[in-house]
């Protein structure tokens, strides 16, 4: 047994051996496809109990949750517990074909799985493309009292922990996310008739909350910057902020823009929607958000002006704090932040700007401190609208300075490494994590892979046996975005990075050559991570995790049209040690 390993494991039976068995905390969700008016324009779209975004779960470590999931829209669906372990419960996770059905119209499903860790998470809708349709919803997970804060390094004074305690127990999710003015089956439609795959958004929400921004070809020029210009041949970004539809774009697979919508990444329409009001009361002295992306295809520089944060758990686990001034929030991670409540009583402008090329787009919300002040000045902002910095000193969240709190280290010797070639396949819109696609199709299986393995192509699919320890490296073909990747379950330790190609016969040689890319001493420990940027060349990624919860898991990349387009991989985890799914949940 290796002691790294045993430590881990330790932690996560420590969790099981102090619950007490509590009755469960129960939500029912009915889906509606409804007209609904989202940043000031109405379009069919999911409401969860009428609302838009769905219910934030509240919830407190170890609690047990029973969410009854009625689905009332002409199409299936499931819903998946974004970054919850579902330790002992695969049949919970949410993804059709590979841990149950979808949820066909008319019926109703009951998820039932522990709140074993605290912190951030978010639930959404894990068919098809449904998530950028508005199904999804923010988790709060409060610590249990007996769990170990890492609030002595903001301060040692008595009623300052107080309030940080009070603040956390009250963590509420900024949920950021996109807009688009077509359904998710109407963008697979367009995607596929004119081979040009969906990657703008029409606005930038903060809890469902914004508009539609349509500023001057000039103003969209000027803040156009000179890497982009250099790719852009001379053309401009659109009036949506979009980057053009290009050969070198597309991968330079045929498409054809003449039957292309208006909307869908040129013909910007303004309208206005509401904006979201954080109201704050001063004598908190803190408040705590978590901060949640949920986006489509935008990574989100999130900031609020004039407040500086602490940065003090990322996925659903604590880290050593760090005060930064502005921080890029990708896809699918979660960052929780405590904010000091220290400034004039006044309101303060939240910035959320994407930072991807994809599209030059902004959102903002309104921090405001109750009772309601006078102060009129506009607030300074730490970053622009694309989320850079306004001045020289603006301190953005350096991932590289990440620990986690308390230390957990991976183990140094590794039982299977799989290598993955990530690339575009045979179209703009379609993505290769195997040596092929993931084909959607898994998604309506009969028989999900939990209940048969042979269910599933064995070429979208590997396979790890309980107890052991995976190395997954991640290479990245030239001329790519980042990808957010998320794994289900088994959180991954991110343990090395690289600007160049993949040319390794295993971690511990490359660890050896290239010592300064790994860290095995501090690395982070998450559910989410961005590959390294590899538009001009090739680029590498390698995670190290410990199989602990046997169960088919979904391995895939958040941008919603990536994942749809195949970039996706199942890690049948644990195979040789699968739980027997309980009666209730057999098909
Ligand atoms: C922790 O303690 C506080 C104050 O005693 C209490 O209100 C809260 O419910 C407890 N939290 C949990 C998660 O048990
Ligand atoms: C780019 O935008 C500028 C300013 O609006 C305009 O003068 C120019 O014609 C545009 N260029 C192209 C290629 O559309
Ligand atoms: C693009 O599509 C239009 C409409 O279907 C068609 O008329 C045109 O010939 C196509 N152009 C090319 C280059 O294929
Ligand atoms: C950024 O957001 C502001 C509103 O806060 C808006 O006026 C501006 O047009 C937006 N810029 C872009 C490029 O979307
Ligand atoms: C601050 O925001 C609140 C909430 O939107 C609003 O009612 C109030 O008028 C604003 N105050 C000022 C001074 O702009
Ligand atoms: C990809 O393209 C190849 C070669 O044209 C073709 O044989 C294959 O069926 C395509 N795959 C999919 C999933 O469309
Ligand atoms: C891809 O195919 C090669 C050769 O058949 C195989 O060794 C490798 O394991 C496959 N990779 C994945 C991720 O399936
Ligand atoms: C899977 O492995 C973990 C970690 O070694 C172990 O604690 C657990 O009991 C195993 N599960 C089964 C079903 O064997
Ligand atoms: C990684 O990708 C590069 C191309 O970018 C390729 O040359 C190399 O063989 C790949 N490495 C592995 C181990 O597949
Ligand atoms: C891997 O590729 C890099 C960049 O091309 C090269 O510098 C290095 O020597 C190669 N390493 C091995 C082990 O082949
Ligand atoms: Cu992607």
């Amino acid at each position: 047994m290796k002691v790294a390993g045993s430590a881990l494991t330790l932690s996560v039976f420590q969790c099981l051996i102090q619950y007490v068995a509590t009755d469960s905390v129960n939500f029912e969700f009915d889906l509606t496809w409804d007209d609904y008016e989202v940043a000031g324009t109405t379009r069919k779209m999911i409401l969860n109990n009428g609302n838009f975004p769905g219910p934030t779960l509240m919830l407190k470590q170890y609690d047990d949750v029973e969410i009854v999931v009625n689905n009332n829209m002409p199409f299936p669906t499931s819903i998946h517990w974004h970054g919850i372990q579902q330790q002992g419960s695969p049949w919970a996770d949410g993804v059709p074909g590979l841990t149950q059905q979808a949820i066909q119209p008319g019926t109703s499903f009951t998820y039932r799985w522990k709140a074993d860790d605290y912190g951030a998470y978010m639930y959404h809708s894990h068919y098809n493309a449904q998530m950028d349709d508005g199904l999804y919803g923010g988790i709060s997970i409060a610590p249990d009292n007996s769990t170990e804060r890492p609030f002595s390094k903001i301060t040692t004074d008595a009623t300052e922990t107080q309030a940080l305690r009070r603040a956390e127990r009250d963590t509420h999710p900024i949920i950021m996310s996109d807009w688009r003015a077509f359904t998710s089956e109407d963008i697979i439609k367009i995607e596929e008739d004119s081979g040009v795959a969906s990657y703008c958004a029409t606005s930038v929400l903060v809890n469902g909350k914004g508009s539609v921004y349509c500023p001057s070809q000039d103003h969209i020029n000027s803040i156009t910057n000179s890497e982009l210009k250099a790719t852009l041949g001379g053309q401009n970004m659109s009036d949506m902020g979009c980057f053009p539809p290009t050969p070198s774009r597309l991968g330079f697979f045929p498409y054809n823009t003449t039957t292309i919508p208006k909307g869908y990444y040129q013909g910007c329409t303004p309208s206005d929607g509401e904006t979201e009001i954080l109201h704050v009361n001063p004598a908190w002295k803190y408040v705590s958000y978590g901060l949640t992306n949920v986006a489509g295809s935008s990574s989100f520089v999130f900031s609020i002006d004039e407040h500086p944060m602490w940065v003090y758990a990322v996925d659903g686990r604590y880290i050593e704090p760090l005060l930064v001034e502005a921080m890029t929030v990708p896809i699918g991670t979660r960052y929780a932040v405590m904010v000091k409540l220290n400034q004039p009583a006044g309101n303060y402008t939240v910035r959320v700007a994407n930072s991807y090329a994809n599209q030059i787009i902004n959102g903002t919300a309104v921090l405001a401190y109750d009772p309601p002040a006078q102060r009129t000045k506009a607030s300074v902002p730490y970053i622009d609208e694309v989320g850079g910095s306004t001045g020289p000193a603006t301190t953005f969240l350096n991932e590289d300075q990440i620990v986690p709190f308390p230390a957990i280290q991976p183990s140094m010797n590794v039982d299977a490494t799989h290598v993955f070639s990530l690339h575009l396949y045979n179209s703009s819109y379609m993505w290769s994590l195997s040596n092929t696609t993931y084909p959607m199709t898994v998604q309506d299986l009969e028989v999900p892979v939990l209940f048969d393995r042979s269910s599933i192509p064995p070429e979208n699919t590997i396979q790890t046996l309980n107890g052991t320890w995976v190395d997954l490296i991640i290479n990245v073909t030239s001329g790519q975005p980042q990808h957010p990747l998320h794994k289900h379950s088994n959180k991954f330790f991110v343990i090395g990075q690289g600007s160049w190609p993949w040319n390794y016969s295993s971690v511990a040689e490359a660890a050896r050559l290239v010592p300064t890319s790994f860290n095995f001493l501090t690395p982070q420990y998450r559910d989410t991570f961005p590959t390294p940027p590899a538009r001009v060349g090739p680029s590498w990624l390698a995670l190290r995790y410990f199989v602990q919860n046997p169960g088919p898991f979904f391995f895939h990349c958040h941008v919603m049209m990536h994942e749809y387009g195949g970039l996706a991989v199942a890690l049948l985890d644990g195979v040789d040690a699968w739980p027997t799914v309980p009666e209730e949940y057999q098909i």
